[in-house]
């Protein structure tokens, strides 16, 4: 990391006497984790932090310590000194609702490489796979207290956004900073059990609907699931329980691509894609309007969604065929 950065990073921080900070919308265990794991770091720094996401805490992650401090966006604009946004590739990401708010976002802290560094001051660090491990290493250079409870929050950002430390990315620094954090009082075995030994009956029943839609394409090199909006009435699950459903085509032997198609019951067209690392997956998203990483990366379209899947489709089997098999 830039240490002239890493430097005013900190003090833009440590100035701030009541930091407002937000995350993307449809938060994942990196977005609550940055969120709760830096608002813990600057509570402990004597500030007031405000924590903001679009529709609040989430069943799924209320185990964080402080997660009844994560509040559904207001409509207006919060009184700050300094507007954070963690994780968040686009300012678009931030929610609808901030999109009228007049003061500019001042620190924009994240991993994504497609991220176009919106804020006053960027930090964007693509080697460490994790936002909260970027929030990890400036909180290490800033000397700050890393409680339990901070660390925990951060160790969650890194083991979901790693898949349990398995994808492309994840490398000796990352080990080293999850080490340091279990060292802090992180507990990966209790983390691990919060996130991926507890998933309710309601998700369990949309994970088989869902399977049942795999589709095999480009000579078994690409696969897909696709959800319908019925399938939430079916189960009785919402809308975060599709995180990690992807896996399901993804860990398939062969495949190269693996895309989860959600249409919306507003006529939009949701898309993940995941690759096991010789399609950049950022790329395809970047030509549609979307982005992430080279292994997994997302696109949103507002219409034409049958349409929007076909182009999509074929830009994969594109991306497939050009490969030297
Ligand atoms: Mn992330």
């Amino acid at each position: 990391m830039d240490a002239d950065l890493t430097r005013q990073i900190i003090d833009r921080l440590a100035s701030a006497q009541a930091p407002v900070l937000l995350t993307h919308l449809r938060p994942d265990g990196d977005a609550y984790g940055s969120l709760l794991g830096l608002g813990h770091a600057l509570k402990h720094q004597g500030a007031k932090p405000k924590l903001f996401v679009e529709g609040g805490m989430i069943d799924m992650y209320r185990f964080l310590p402080g997660s009844e401090l994560v509040q559904d966006l207001p409509n207006a604009m919060p009184e700050t000194d300094c507007l954070i946004a963690l994780d968040t590739s686009t300012r678009e990401r931030l929610g609808q609702k901030t999109l009228s708010w007049t003061r500019p976002v001042d620190l924009v802290i994240d991993h994504h490489i497609s991220n176009p560094g919106y804020g006053v001051i960027n930090l964007i660090v693509a080697e460490i796979p994790s936002t909260t491990g970027v929030l990890f290493k400036l909180l290490e250079s800033a000397g700050w207290k890393i409680s339990p409870s901070t660390a925990t929050c951060l160790f969650t950002g890194l083991t979901t956004d790693t898949g349990s430390f398995r994808y492309r990315g994840t490398n000796a620094e990352t080990l080293h900073i999850a080490a340091k954090m279990v060292e802090l009082g992180a507990d990966p075995s209790e983390i691990a059990k919060q996130c991926y030994l507890s998933i309710t009956h309601e998700r369990h029943a949309l994970k088989r609907l869902v399977s049942n839609t795999l589709s095999i394409k480009d000579g078994k090199k690409s696969a897909f699931l696709t959800i319908f909006p019925e399938f939430y009435t079916e189960s009785g699950a919402k809308s975060e329980d599709t995180e990690g459903i992807i896996e399901e085509v993804s860990s398939i032997q062969g495949v190269e691509v693996g895309s989860l198609f959600e249409f919306n019951s507003d006529g939009g067209l949701r898309v993940s894609l995941r690759s096991k690392g010789k399609v950049d997956v950022n790329a395809i998203a970047s030509a549609f309007g979307g982005g992430g990483h080279k292994a997994a990366a997302g696109i949103r379209f507002t219409k034409d969604a049958e349409k929007n899947r076909d182009l999509v489709l074929a830009a994969i089997s594109q991306a497939i065929a050009s490969l030297k098999s």
